[in-house]
């Protein structure tokens, strides 16, 4: 068995099967950057269905990016890969740290990106930018998440430990473009702060920004 770093050395780059405007994408390039993992991506055009081609579906029977090819696994899921990498690619166990207390905080907050950040602010970005069926309930979830991160960050720098960790790669990208769904975060002081210290981390890759809204980042 190769060690824990060796593998991302030794063998060939990762594949990041994505989409350039996809949050759950950008949390996995994001973290392959930081731990300075060799990665390709091979980007699919999801508004004009590749995600529903049978060579897609072999790889993810849900039709869903992204999809990570690492280790000679397939791997799906943002959040199971970003666990995946931290385990297996982080010996210093940074990203998912090993006491309970803090593992446990991390999964708390995946929990929340995998639900209302992915039923408020990416579902009411979805709508604006490409035409999904507009969530009613997504600003009043965004304004529960917000806070909740608001509070936590009044607290703590970081949002799940005292230094960053998947919790906070797993909720960057759909809060720094919440403005693109039309939720401002001019109220959250914090999160605002924790934003920019997220895109000072040595490593950092930006999502791009959807063609027209330039203004709102
Ligand atoms: N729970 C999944 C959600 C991923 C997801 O929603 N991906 C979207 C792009 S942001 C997608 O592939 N949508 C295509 C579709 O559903 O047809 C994860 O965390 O990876």
């Amino acid at each position: 068995m190769s060690s824990p770093s060796t593998a991302a050395t030794n063998s060939t780059p990762a594949r990041l099967h994505g989409f350039a405007l996809s949050g759950h994408v950008h949390r996995v390039r994001l973290l392959l950057s930081l731990l300075g993992l060799p990665w390709e991506e091979r980007e699919l055009d999801l508004r004009q269905g590749e995600q529903r081609r049978p060579e897609f579906l072999a790889l993810n029977p849900l039709g869903q990016v992204p999809v990570l090819e690492i280790d000679g696994q397939v791997l799906s899921d943002s959040n199971a890969i970003l666990v995946y990498l931290a385990l297996r690619h982080d010996p210093r166990r940074q990203w998912l740290p090993e006491s309970p207390v803090q593992q446990a905080a991390v999964q708390r907050w995946l929990s929340l990106a995998a639900g209302p950040l992915a039923h408020g602010p990416a579902a009411a970005r979805a709508a604006a930018l490409f035409g999904r069926p507009p969530v009613p309930q997504a600003p009043a979830l965004a304004e529960r998440l917000f806070g909740a991160m608001e509070q936590q960050l009044a607290r703590q720098p970081w949002l799940a430990a005292p230094h960053p960790t998947l919790a906070d790669l797993a909720l960057y990208a759909y809060t720094a473009r919440a403005p693109e769904g039309g939720l401002s975060l001019a109220p959250y002081g914090h999160i605002r702060r924790w934003l920019a210290a997220v895109e000072a981390l040595p490593g950092f890759v930006p999502m791009p920004v959807a063609p027209g809204l330039e203004a709102l980042s």
